[in-house]
């Protein structure tokens, strides 16, 4: 199907791709210290199945190209915007120098289109980190707008020997009758848990297909740059080993069955294939399985891979930190921060409208005839009976979806309220950060650390919230940190990260090393809560 065009409806962005580049596939680029990258914004036509839709890309490929660094370089990325809307590039998990975050207003001037900017970027840590913008994140990396940055680290030994390596993001794109959903210029829609697609895409294919040998020792780097959809995925048929997450390696490998990835977060996997044949990267809610990618296995002959692939080893220095851990774990922590939602009915009732019937979006057998919560996940019951009118938009998108009634694991795997989260924006979502430090409701939060503290900060997801759902909490450069505890559990296997994933009713505690001086943003990584309020940012002083 063609998608329409909408030269005269100003209000909407551009959607016809007649004309544009076709998106290309992205490249691998190594980069020396002192060298410079141009990165250029702008539209491209992408190809998903049968369709041709259009969407944003660096460099002409979705995603952006791969940046290999070696740790403790420099890079000067040109960055000229030709896109839809002012954007900037913030470089996610990297603890660089403030003014080249890339958070508009605080540490930049938004780069307006036909604009451009240059940063340095530094990369202190080995590891995966990425690259977005970060205005407008609902629509610019809905629409293809990240790319990988990886950190080759110093120490040759730093990870283990392997044969082939894959950087690959995991994505979803919401389209609909052959068109991406539309999106408002004005204002972020979807605010309620975010636009959950339904293409996925594995390095921006939806139809990926890799290549590998038999008897190879294989690396995913992976990176979730959706919007708000948290992936669980595996390997089924070859045997997986957790090597590394957000920022750098893991304190000990551990073989897994499965990776739970939120969105922004990193994982390092070491798959074993030790067959020919065909492997699929899958991703597995409790009650559905996808297929994301392909990878065929080729003959080979058996090398040293499966030797090395039984050997677990430990990193000295996150073992280092778990020793003096219990200090951490008994002190109370310097910030708690709850988080939690007030939610406008969007069906909006008039006082007299009548009598009123009151259902939870997620589970519409719940009924009440006054205002209230759902007892099964602690939503707020929206108004359905009367008028007529709103009742047929408030229609249960039910469809064929399974259901995790409520997210039992506290993690909200699909959409299950379609019609409603579509009617959501900024206007109507009201998330927020409280702090409850001092035990209070304190909406003003005033964060003020010193370069080499490390702070222990508690993040509390409330029940007793509109729309208790997960949120992936981000830390920007600052710093980074270490989970201590979910829900008073310590934390089995340390790493460094810049996101944790906080689910419904979960309180997660954290060791925050404070190292880089600045005004530095905290925000939930879902894309649609960023602007609703899920947002602060708070100081870092030199010692
Ligand atoms: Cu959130």
């Amino acid at each position: 199907m063609r998608p329409h065009i909408d030269h005269d409806l100003p209000d909407r962005f551009p959607t016809d791709p007649s004309g544009l580049p076709e998106a290309g596939r992205p490249q691998l680029l190594e980069l020396a210290d002192g060298d410079t990258l141009d990165l250029h914004v702008g539209p491209v036509a992408k190809r998903l199945g049968d369709t041709t839709v259009r969407m944003l890309a660096y460099n002409g490929s979705i995603p952006g190209p791969t940046l290999k660094v070696r740790q403790g370089s420099e890079i000067v990325v040109h960055v000229e915007n030709h896109g839809d809307l002012d954007t900037t590039v913030h470089w996610h998990g990297l603890r660089l120098e403030n003014r080249y975050d890339g958070v508009p207003h605080e540490t930049q001037a938004p780069i307006p289109v036909g604009g451009d900017f240059t940063y340095r970027i530094q990369v202190p840590d080995p590891g995966l980190y990425w690259y977005h913008p970060h205005i407008r994140e609902d629509y610019t990396q809905e629409l293809g707008l990240y790319g990988n940055l990886l950190v080759v680290p110093t120490d040759p030994d730093y990870w283990p020997a392997v044969d082939r390596e894959l950087v690959l993001t995991v994505d979803d794109l919401l389209v609909e009758e052959g068109q991406i959903a539309p999106f408002s210029p004005a204002e972020t829609s979807y605010a309620a848990m975010g636009r959950y697609g339904n293409v996925f895409l594995v390095g921006g294919d939806p139809d990926l297909r890799l290549e590998a040998r038999a008897g190879e020792m294989v690396r995913l780097w992976l990176t979730n740059t959706a919007n708000t959809r948290v992936f669980n995925l595996s390997v089924p048929g070859a045997r997986m080993k957790l090597i590394g997450g957000d920022s750098g390696h893991m304190e000990h490998q551990e073989f897994v069955s499965e990776v739970l990835l939120a969105p922004s977060e990193r994982a390092v996997v070491d798959v074993l294939v030790d067959q020919p044949g065909e492997l699929a990267l899958e991703h597995h809610t409790p009650n559905r399985s996808y297929r994301l990618a392909t990878l065929r296995v080729a003959e080979g002959r058996p090398g040293p891979a499966a030797e090395a692939f039984a050997q677990l080893r430990r990193a000295p220095e996150l073992e280092a930190e778990r020793a003096q851990l219990d200090h951490w774990l008994a002190a109370p922590p310097d910030k708690v921060l709850a988080l939690v939602t007030q939610m406008d009915d969007p069906t909006d009732m008039p006082a007299d409208a009548g009598p009123v019937t009151y259902a939870c979006p997620m589970h519409p057998e719940v009924t009440s005839d006054r205002p209230g919560r759902c007892p099964k996940c602690g939503m707020k019951l929206l108004a359905t009976s009367a008028p007529a009118a709103s009742h047929h938009d408030m229609a249960m998108d039910h469809d064929d979806m399974a259901h995790a009634p409520g997210g039992a694991d506290g993690i909200e795997w699909e959409d299950d309220m379609v019609a409603v989260n579509r009617q959501t924006t900024t206007a109507t979502m009201h998330w927020r950060f409280l702090d409850r430090t001092s035990g209070a409701d304190n909406p003003t939060i005033d964060w003020q650390f010193t370069v080499g503290q490390r702070v222990k900060l508690r993040l509390v997801n409330e029940m007793d919230s509109d729309h208790p759902m997960h949120h992936p909490f981000h830390l920007h450069g600052a710093g980074r940190f270490l989970v201590l505890a979910r829900d008073g559990a310590v934390e089995p296997n340390l790493v460094w990260k810049d996101t944790v994933l906080v689910r419904t009713g979960q309180v997660v505690d954290l060791l925050f090393d404070v190292t880089n001086p600045g005004l530095w943003m905290a925000h939930c990584h879902i894309a649609e809560h960023m602007p609703s309020g899920m947002m602060f940012s708070f100081n870092v002083t030199r010692r």
